[in-house]
């Protein structure tokens, strides 16, 4: 693979952002994930490599790590910092339609619930992933959910809880979502949610950490 590729995906694993960045100290005065990316792009490496060997492959083993109990959240947030950084200078790239993401989904924090800094986590690993996001946010209620996939024909949707009393609120969204639109892949999560409950409520996939959401989003493509 390509050295510089190589280079960015080890600066989104060390959460390098960019060359004035302080983290990691050991990496002081080293260039970050802004200036490789840009060097990349400069180069003429296809956009769509800088995004998929590049930072979504350090996100990948950043996942992989989180989800083995090896790093903790703050590294995964700085990892996160660094992925944005690169992604700035792709974005305008995505708009002009010269990068495709690999699809759409939708994710929301369900109704009577507002814990938001999970669900941004995987938000965070999703968009690393390669897809396109439309976060509803907090609180959402099923007909909102409806809407967005009207709106957006995501391929699937994405259901968050911390609360065991707003487990009941998953359940008649998903229950609600599944029968209007069977076609959209449902994935559930938050540290109430088992494999178990995921079932009972039609859901498609669970998963207890983002990069296992991920997966099975990446896995429902082919
Ligand atoms: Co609240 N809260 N809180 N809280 N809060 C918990 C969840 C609680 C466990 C604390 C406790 O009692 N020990 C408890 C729930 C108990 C229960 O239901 N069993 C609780 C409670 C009771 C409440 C209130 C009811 C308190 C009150 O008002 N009496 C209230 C509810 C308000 C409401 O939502 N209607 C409340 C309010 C709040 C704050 C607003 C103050 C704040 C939220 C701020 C915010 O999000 N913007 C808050 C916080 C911060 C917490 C704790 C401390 C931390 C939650 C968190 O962010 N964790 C939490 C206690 C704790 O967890 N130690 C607690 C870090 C985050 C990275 O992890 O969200 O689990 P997590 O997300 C993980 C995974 O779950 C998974 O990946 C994420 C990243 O690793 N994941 C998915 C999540 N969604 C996924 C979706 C997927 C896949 C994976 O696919 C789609």
């Amino acid at each position: 693979m390509n050295q510089l590729l190589e280079r960015i995906a080890e600066m989104v694993v060390k959460g390098r952002t960019d060359i004035n960045s302080p983290y990691p100290p050991e990496l002081a005065g080293q260039e970050g994930c802004n200036e490789l990316t840009r060097e990349a792009l400069e180069a003429g490496i296809p956009p769509n490599d800088v995004l998929t060997l590049g930072l979504v492959a350090g996100m990948k083993t950043v996942g992989d790590r989180f989800r083995d109990g090896v790093i903790f959240l703050p590294e995964v947030l700085m990892a996160a910092r660094a992925l944005n950084a690169g992604f700035e200078h792709l974005k305008p790239l995505r708009r002009s339609g010269a990068i495709k993401a690999k699809g759409t989904i939708v994710i929301g924090t369900v109704a009577g619930d507002l814990h938001d800094i999970g669900k941004r986590i995987v938000t965070l690993f999703f968009e690393g992933g390669g897809w396109n996001v439309i976060d509803l946010g907090v609180d959402v209620p099923a007909s909102r959910f409806a809407q967005a996939i009207e709106e957006h024909h995501p391929m699937a949707v994405g259901l968050s809880t911390l609360l065991t009393t707003t487990m009941s609120s998953m359940e008649s969204i998903a229950r609600e979502l599944k029968s209007r639109f069977p076609d959209v892949k449902l994935v559930v999560g938050g540290a109430p949610i088992t494999r178990k409950f995921a079932e009972q409520i039609g859901a498609d996939a669970y998963s207890p950490d983002p990069q296992g959401a991920l997966d099975f989003l990446n896995r429902s493509l082919s």
